[in-house]
């Protein structure tokens, strides 16, 4: 029952969502591949963890060039994740259970194979030529030298025409012309198609690309290589927000949905453009500031792998807190599909996986916005190092390593080094459900090598013991929901130069609370303000605490202290 006047709170701005990568959750037929009924045979699990909404990776046909990212009939379900009925029976027990479910929306690019782009390619003169983007190019060379996300030229020659396509990807996934209104009609007739049936959100992939610069200009060249980095020409382009509009209007606004866009490259007043609330566009995206920290200004990029440091997460995290507050709306995201595993990227996977899984839950659930985990987060899964090249799957990889190979001259073990850091697989191994055969994944022989670790990771050992990550996840989701300055209050960094502690206030009318990070493998100590001193520890990944203004803290320990409440 909600009080009379009080501001309408969409049920989003609650909602902790949880990515699944079908691929890799649970197979239910042995084939090694994961799929939608294996989905359904793990709700109740989901529902045990306490989320609310998933996002499953495009389930959509495709040839699965980069896992489903290439989609080849957006109304079909890819042959190798199930059926129709299948997700239609999905649909049903996600919302049997009081769960959603939110679809990834792919239409920056198609797959080559989709029948728009067979027809685009095989006819210059078919009506469909002008759904991608083609152009001549200049005494015989690509119309600009910018660099595909996976490696190489975005253009490709078609020989038969002499004209080029662009691919901001993979060759195998063309820009679909957004400059074209039956392009963006054919998209809003897709997305009403499967919001009919009852799903309830869209993840936007790749969003903020929709909207070329319409000269292609040349952009900025890239050390040592002959190519261009076009970012700036492709990336929030002139008409972005005009075809957000125009979708939110179109679409979306008839539908009770949640949307997130995945935009790279966005500052926080960039995304009040996409997430404003008044702005009718999207509810929030995804910024990759702090998971692409330093990769920008390194010469091979995310390869590089520079090191982070705690003051630099610190300041990023902190002005999209206040950036967006009162303005719009953020995700929160240690992980993804695309990111290493969170507790080897900012964690510590060895002796402190536990610890620093948690901390890093802590951290992340007390922050204003909505937060995504990741399959296997809360399990505390980490990277894993598979010892060739060969175990590898993801085209970014493996581009990748032909590149720096060839081109940079970079050898095996470096290149590993940086796959084993940085690579997207590290994301990918199946999901480890027991320490049985293949993790309880599949009972076939899985497409992609599972983490050697997973005996003593693994969801059925993390249920059952009380100090696991597993149950730290779903005792601090609770918590959350329990305080409305999580998803109201504002939010003060404490400390932004402290080089290992990461703390901050959450404030409302009501209530005061300290979250204190310690991002260390040695024991510390922290001086709190004096409020807190004789305070309420809500949460603690250690069993035991005495508070007082100089905190002893011990490795990676994460604190949730509210203050008493002044009479
Ligand atoms: O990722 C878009 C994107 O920005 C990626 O290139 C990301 O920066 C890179 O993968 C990090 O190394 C989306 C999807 O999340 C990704 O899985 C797809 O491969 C990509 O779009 C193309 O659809
Ligand atoms: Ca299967």
């Amino acid at each position: 029952m909600t009080t009379p006047n009080a501001p309408h709170i969409p049920w989003w701005k609650d909602a902790i969502v949880y990515q699944i990568y079908p691929r890799s959750f649970q197979d239910s037929n042995g084939d090694g591949i994961g799929d939608l009924r294996g989905i359904i045979r793990r709700l109740d699990y989901l529902k045990r963890l306490g989320v609310d909404v998933l996002w499953l990776s495009p389930i959509f046909a495709s040839p699965n060039d980069d896992n489903g990212y290439d989609i080849s009939d957006y109304r079909a379900i890819m042959s190798e994740f199930g059926t129709m009925a299948d997700f239609d029976e999905l649909l049903r027990e996600v919302h049997a259970r009081g769960l959603k479910l939110m679809l990834d929306l792919v239409v920056n690019h198609t797959s080559d194979e989709h029948p728009w782009f067979v027809e685009s390619r095989a006819d210059p003169r078919s009506d469909k030529r002008d759904y991608y983007i083609w152009r001549k190019g200049r005494n015989g060379q690509p119309p600009t030298r910018w660099q595909s996300y996976f490696s190489g030229s975005v253009w490709e020659k078609d020989e038969r025409s002499g004209e080029y396509y662009l691919h901001l990807f993979s060759r195998k996934q063309p820009d679909l012309n957004w400059e074209n209104p039956r392009v963006r009609r054919e998209v809003h007739d897709m997305m009403r198609f499967w919001l009919d049936k009852g799903v309830d959100g869209w993840r936007m992939d790749t969003i903020n690309m929709l909207s070329k610069h319409p000269d292609f200009p040349e952009g900025r060249p890239l050390p040592g290589t002959n190519l261009t980095d076009g970012q700036p020409h492709f990336l929030n382009g002139p008409r972005i927000h005009e075809f957000l509009q125009e979708m939110h209007r179109e679409v979306l606004s008839h539908y009770d949905v949640m949307t997130v866009g995945e935009t790279p490259g966005v500052s926080p007043a960039e995304s009040a453009l996409y997430c404003g609330f008044e702005r009718g566009e999207l509810n929030m995206v995804f910024h990759f500031e702090h998971v692409f920290l330093g990769d920008d200004a390194a010469e091979r990029g995310k390869w590089s792998n520079p090191p982070l440091t705690l003051p630099a997460i610190k300041r990023v995290l902190a002005s999209w807190q206040t950036g967006l507050h009162g303005r719009g709306w953020n995700s929160l995201y240690w992980d993804n599909h695309d990111q290493p595993r969170a507790v080897s990227r900012f964690g510590h996977d060895r002796e402190y996986r536990v610890e620093s899984a948690k901390l890093l839950c802590t951290v992340l659930l007390f922050m204003q916005g909505t937060p995504y985990i990741y399959q296997g987060q809360e399990l505390g899964m980490t990277n894993v190092s598979f010892e060739s090249i060969d175990h590898y799957k993801d085209i970014e990889t493996l581009n990748a390593y032909k590149m720096l190979r060839d081109e940079h001259g970079w050898d095996d073990a470096r290149i590993l080094a940086s796959v084993h850091a940085r690579g997207r697989d590290n994301a990918r191994t199946p999901m480890h459900w027991s320490g049985g055969a293949n993790a309880g994944f599949t009972e076939g022989t899985p497409w992609i090598a599972l983490n050697p670790n997973y005996p003593d990771i693994n969801a059925e050992a993390a249920e059952a013991d009380p100090n696991s990550v597993w149950h730290h996840y779903r005792d601090t989701i609770a918590l959350r929901k329990s305080l409305p300055v999580v998803r109201d209050g504002t939010f003060t960094l404490l400390d932004a130069e402290h080089p290992t502690v990461f703390s901050y206030v959450r404030q409302d009318a009501h209530t005061r609370v300290l979250v204190v990070g310690h991002f260390c493998d040695r024991p510390g100590v922290y001086r709190i303000p004096s409020e807190f001193v004789d305070g309420e520890v809500l949460s603690n990944n250690y069993p035991t605490q005495e508070l007082a203004q100089e905190l002893q803290l011990r490795p990676y320990q994460a604190l949730v202290i509210r203050a008493r409440r002044k009479s």
